[in-house]
């Protein structure tokens, strides 16, 4: 952390940043207008300090990761989100659902040392509700110690449809059948103009944010993500930021132990989607969402740097810029990869301990909620023979 106040401001004002530092030395809330600038502000690496004296004093000197499974149990998906690689019409080439057997093998065939499943698909809304609670179940027969991460709003949203019943009552299902927490997916960005463009027929902000609000309070945690990179404007980013920052307000006074977790900047993948002539968001470009959720979400804990998508070097480097959290192992998934990541299918154990410690962290494995599971102050056997990746998105 840099002491010296004074010199951050001399520092911020030359970059249209006047006045932040001291109020990130305090612990003062950020203004939407703050938002906008820590988007403009020139000076990257002043963002990087700034969000880094945030996440250090939160979290000191560790970072985590944990070791898990990705499993998108179908990509059949009625949304056609223009920005989405993934989706299939069941008779396209390359559709699949996966039977509740099948996701029973995958689990039962996982490395024996995963703690959690992350389990996203598309939505079909042929797709009985026992389904849902059947892959739960399966899941949970093949492996009841891993953490069951599952659904984003849209699944969520299609699932009570389905289901016919009140929302109160499929929560209380789909916990009983292996339901842990879920993750934060389907927010994209949460424009309506963005929606009409890029994604007519998938929820707009207020039901995203009405589910994910009834969650919290029955006492679910959950993850928040946003989309960037598409047609955005920056105005747009921070009033999504906004939203979620103030969902968390609410879901926290309510005190059930639900709420925001993690925030996950995603980064668009144009490759294989409609947007296909967009620019992929540069490094600085990630680096910089990373530091504007860790400043600007003040009562989100954890800032992932989500490796698959971020690339390796440059998760790596957002540990630097206020991330905590490289996400995990991830074996299998499917969404990035589609639309072109080049991302390896999984990163051993050595490998994150590797990226971790070189970024200047301790490694830290945790378990879904956060809970410290085994901490690395020194050099684990398999990573000195780590190679350092040098793979890029
Ligand atoms: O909702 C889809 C996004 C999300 C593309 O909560 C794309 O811990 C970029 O939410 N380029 C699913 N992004 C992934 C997700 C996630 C991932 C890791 C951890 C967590 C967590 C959540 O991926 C979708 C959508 O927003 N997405 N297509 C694309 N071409």
């Amino acid at each position: 952390m840099i002491e010296d106040l004074a010199f951050l401001e001399e520092r911020a004002a030359g970059a249209g940043l006047a006045g932040i530092p001291t109020k990130v030395r305090n612990g003062e809330r950020l203004t939407p207008e703050d938002g906008l600038a820590l988007y403009r502000t020139p000076d990257l690496a002043l963002l990087g300090v700034l969000a880094d004296e945030v996440r250090r004093r939160r979290h000191g000197d560790v970072a985590y990761y944990n070791v898990n499974l990705h499993l998108n149990y179908t990509n059949w998906c009625n949304k056609f989100c223009t920005f989405c690689a993934f989706q299939r019409r069941p008779k396209d080439d390359g559709a699949y659902c996966l039977s509740p057997e099948e996701v029973h093998a995958a689990l039962a065939e996982a490395p024996a040392e995963i703690t959690e499943v992350h389990m996203v698909a598309g939505v079909w809304p042929a797709l009985p509700y026992a389904y849902y609670l059947d892959i739960l179940r399966a899941a949970k027969a093949a492996r009841p110690d891993v953490h069951v991460k599952a659904f984003t709003m849209v699944e969520v949203d299609q699932i009570v449809k389905t289901a016919g019943k009140p929302l109160g009552d499929v929560l209380a299902e789909l916990q009983e059948a292996g339901l842990d927490s879920l993750p934060g997916g389907g927010a994209e960005v949460f424009s309506e103009r963005v929606r009409q463009e890029l994604y007519p027929k998938k929820m707009g902000a207020e039901r995203w944010l009405e589910l994910a609000g009834e969650l919290h309070r029955f006492g679910f945690k959950t993850n928040c993500t946003m989309l960037y990179g598409m047609t955005e404007t920056l105005e747009e980013r921070v009033e999504h930021l906004t939203a979620l920052r103030e969902l968390q307000d609410r879901s926290l006074a309510a005190e059930t132990g639900g709420g925001f977790q993690t925030y996950v900047p995603l980064a668009f993948h144009p490759e294989g989607t409609g947007l296909a002539h967009l620019p992929m968001p540069t490094a600085p470009e990630r680096l910089r969402s990373v530091a504007v959720g860790r400043l600007f979400l003040d009562n989100v804990p954890h800032v992932k740097a989500y490796w698959v998508m971020m690339g390796l070097e440059t998760a790596q480097t957002a540990l630097n810029h206020g991330a905590d959290d490289l996400d995990g192992t991830v074996t299998q998934e499917r969404i990035y990869h589609d639309a072109g990541s080049r991302a390896p299918q999984r990163l051993d154990r050595g490998r994150l301990h590797r990226l971790i410690r070189e970024a200047g962290f301790v490694p830290v494995e945790r378990d879904t909620l956060y809970r410290e599971l085994r901490r690395f102050e020194e050099p684990s056997e398999d990573e000195a023979v780590a190679r350092t990746p040098v793979l890029e998105v």
